[in-house]
């Protein structure tokens, strides 16, 4: 069995070039080696050093532009591990290089790396020595060598950073609408010796082939390197509980080995909110003829199916179908969760993406100027239900063809998806983000002419036949049959008319997109996050400070414009941050109640974007410190099982009642809220029958002037027989701007137990979009409508376990709205 020998200790970074002329660096600091981290990245290094402050501090990012300009070697020395078997083939395995570097081991060359996205092993048993081996890294500045790149190759977009389609190296760090510039360089995933003998798995495949009733096929394809004369054997299990399969088959070298199994009432892998996500623990063993096992490979599967229908008859359609179902897709754009990767942990991922889940999602989408995530990201998203749509890393740019870089690539796509296909969650390979549409929408020219076409609608797709032929696999996206790659008519659609094209969101009932793959709405993030990087000074919603930590060209004009359609301006700190966060939430939900509701026409909405890789206004659900914004609880009852959705046609308004859950009896119940006193001025409580899968007309109200009253919102509430909240939403007539409303006189109580809820809040009059702010502390609840005689319970979800009373600030839209 090939053990891993990790060498992650005794590292130290040291400048290795001259620093650019008129910058501020601490050169008399940097004449030394530092001590490093691996996995890390140099900037990281830098900071634990004293070298450099926080990065993401107010305009450091101009001030640290030189650690990307420089060149930086990496070294350390260690002995040869006392159980590496030294009779073996050694290999030294890099998982992650950051980015164009030469390796030495013991000062002799063993290799050049210039992808980020692959692992790079070497033969090094001639070189290694037993005692202090030397191995050293020389990094060369990435900015340097994607220009040198460029050109040599030639220069493919007029954009600002066009270079950076040369390297393949995570698109984002050379900065991004939501995102600093901070190209990395370092060991960012870790590196160990490991000895190969007698034989290794690879090339795991799994897939359900036929999923009928009670009944599914499925199959497993490995392959094995053998360095060995004996005969091997492979035994292959399938376990779930008390069900067990077995195989056992003689391992041939060179050959691709296909196993199937006959599974009787299989136990199948559902997407969060559709079933159960059942996992099978796959193992395959490599046994030699004494019964020693000479290698073992063992992961968690899942028996699903996955298919992407586009056509309906004659009808151009964009659906999921899993397990012979077809699921709408909620969901939400993942982008990195660091500028400084190798600070992303395990714990980050399971916060951020159990978030996700519990907000109803069932797809994720891994955008393609990112990275492809670590191994923990693919388990969490299996455990939790939560689909991956998942890009190749190109984004939004044209990207070169020349030989050595269509050979790098195969490279990438072929690793990446060996490593990551038999993760049930995996539910489609995406080419690229947006290099199409922004081709055809700048040049107004045939997709077919851009340059990186090959790779995207030649290279990967045939790759992909053999690589991975059961899971669907999408060109780019937005794209489809029709010229522009963004249509409505077919395939998948980026909403960005809304916002980024200065446009308001009410706009979004013209949408007939058949699947949203991006949509979005800015908003700031949470108050703390802010406060930790901004000082207080500068907390002024116009001061450069604040202003700078919204990356889209015209951001904050943005948020001011749309604030200023819906809700009122303040520009106190604290009140403009509740109400762009609020207008944020409010903006989503009507987006995701019209594409649910447009059933017959939309099969999928996701969001952009679930998270953020450092402090800043951006279209987040979930701020850098994981933080949910306003906007998280809103997308969370948007995209609840039983919905209600007021709709308005003009003289009548109606109440619609969609439930996706199991069928059941629920009460509807409607109030009419005189919004000159908060008196409630109309009760109804009607029986409802929410079948699965019907959206139905609930119930009828007249428009406000039929009514005769003019000053009234709606709140309509669904009750479980238990009389338990399932689900609540409101109508107003107007904009909230011009509403007024009556100060609610909101009281809370603190109580310490966790399970009684840490604060308790009552109100005397309706309170809408009620928001309880404490210093370092995150409650379960944001933004929500308390009524006279309910009783809200907030529990600590994250932060200081004590709650002081003096510290408690409540917000709600009534503040604001006064006569
Ligand atoms: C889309 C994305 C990102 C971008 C976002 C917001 O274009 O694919 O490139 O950050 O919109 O502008």
């Amino acid at each position: 069995m090939s053990k891993k020998f990790y060498l992650h200790d005794n590292w130290s970074v040291k400048l290795a070039s001259n620093i650019p002329a008129e910058t501020a660096a601490p050169r008399k600091k940097l004449k030394n080696r530092i001590a490093a981290e691996v996995p890390g990245t140099v900037h990281t290094d830098l900071l634990n050093a004293g070298i450099i402050d926080n990065p993401y501090k107010e305009r450091n990012e101009f001030n640290y532009g030189w650690i990307a300009e420089c060149s930086w070697t990496y070294r350390t020395e260690f002995n040869c591990p006392a159980d590496l078997n030294r009779n073996a083939l050694i290999k030294l395995v890099f998982e992650g290089i950051d980015t164009v570097a030469d390796i030495f081991l013991n000062h002799k060359l063993i290799g050049r790396t210039d992808n980020m996205f692959v692992r790079y092993e070497f033969n090094v048993d001639q070189v290694l020595n037993s005692e202090k081996n030397i191995l050293e890294l020389r990094f060369e500045s990435p900015l340097a060598a994607a220009v040198k790149k460029e050109e040599k190759y030639g220069r493919l977009s007029p954009a600002k950073d066009s270079f950076r389609v040369h390297l393949r190296k995570a698109q984002y760090s050379f900065g991004w609408d939501w995102g600093p510039s901070y190209p990395t360089a370092g060991i960012w995933r870790p590196v160990y010796l490991t000895a190969v003998d007698n034989a290794v798995i690879r090339s795991v495949q799994f897939a359900a082939e036929k999923l009928t009733r009670g009944k599914a096929r499925v199959k497993i394809g490995f392959e094995a390197d053998l360095f060995t004369r004996e005969q091997v054997k492979a035994e292959i299990y399938l376990n779930r509980e008390n069900t067990s399969y077995h195989k056992e088959i003689t391992v041939v070298k060179n050959k691709k080995h296909n196993v199937s199994f006959e599974i009787e009432n299989p136990a199948l892998w559902w997407p969060n909110g559709s079933g159960e996500q059942n996992l099978y623990d796959l193992s395959i063993r490599l046994m030699g003829t004494s019964g020693n096992i000479l290698d073992e490979t063992k992961r968690k599967v899942g028996i699903r199916k996955i298919e992407l229908e586009l056509k309906d008859k004659e009808k151009p359609v964009f659906r999921f179908r899993v397990n012979n179902k077809v699921i709408y897709m909620k969901g939400m754009n993942w982008i990195p969760a660091d500028s400084f990767l190798p600070r992303v942990n395990e714990k980050k991922y399971n916060e951020l993406l159990t978030l996700a889940a519990d907000a109803n999602a069932n797809m994720i989408r891994v955008w393609g100027g990112g990275i492809y995530e670590d191994d923990t990201f693919y388990e969490v998203c299996d455990k939790l239900g939560l689909l991956v749509w998942q890009d190749f890393m190109f984004a939004c740019e044209n990207y070169p063809e020349y030989d050595d870089f269509l050979k790098s690539v195969t490279e990438e796509v072929s690793q990446n998806v060996e490593r990551l296909r038999t993760h049930p969650s995996i539910a489609l390979w995406c080419g690229n983000n947006e290099n199409e549409w922004i081709w055809h929408r700048t040049l107004s020219g045939p997709y077919k002419e851009m340059p990186g076409y090959k790779i995207f609608h030649k290279i990967i797709p045939a790759l992909m036949k053999s690589l991975d032929p059961v899971t669907p696999y999408w060109p780019t996206s937005p794209f489809g049959t029709d010229e522009d790659p963004n249509s409505q008519t077919s395939g998948n659609r980026h909403q960005w008319d809304i916002w980024s094209n200065w446009i308001n969101y009410s706009h979004v009932q013209n949408d007939d997109s058949l699947f949203v793959t991006e949509f979005g709405f800015q908003g700031p993030a949470c108050t703390d996050t802010f406060n930790k990087i901004l000082p207080a000074a500068k907390r002024k919603i116009q001061s450069p400070g604040f202003e700078y930590y919204n990356k889209q060209v015209e951001g904050p004009e943005r948020v001011i414009r749309f604030l200023a359609a819906h809700l009122p301006i303040r520009t106190e700190w604290e009140d403009f941050i509740y109400l762009a966060q609020l207008n944020q939430g409010l903006a989503l939900k009507r987006c995701l109640e019209h594409w649910r509701a447009n059933r017959k026409v939309t099969n999928g909405s996701i969001i952009w974007q679930l998270n953020d890789c450092w402090p800043v206004t951006s279209w987040s659900l979930i701020d850098s410190s994981n933080i949910p914004k306003m906007a998280y609880y809103f997308v969370k009852d948007a995209f609840s099982d039983a919905v209600i959705h007021f709709s308005n046609s003009g003289s009548l308004l109606k109440i619609m009642v969609l439930n996706e859950g199991e069928s059941r009896q629920l009460t509807l119940e409607t109030l009419m809220i005189d919004t000159l006193n908060g008196k409630i001025i109309h009760n109804k409580s009607k029986k409802i029958s929410a079948v699965k899968g019907k959206y139905i007309e609930a119930d009828k109200l007249n428009s406000a002037k039929d009514s005769g009253i003019e000053n009234r919102v709606f709140v309509a509430t669904l009750y479980n027989e238990n009389r338990d909240l399932i689900h609540r939403s409101f109508y107003a007539d107007k904009e909230w701007k011009h509403i007024c409303l009556p100060v609610p006189d909101i009281k809370f109580t603190l109580s310490e137990g966790s399970s009684k809820g840490a604060v308790t809040l009552t109100s005397a009059r309706p309170a809408f979009f009620v928001d309880v702010y404490h210093p370092g502390v995150t409650l379960s609840g944001r933004g929500f409508i308390l009524l006279p005689g309910e009783k809200k319970e907030l529990k600590i979800i994250k932060g200081n376990k004590r709650i002081s009373r003096e510290n408690i600030r409540i917000f709600s839209l009534n503040n604001y709205l006064e006569h």
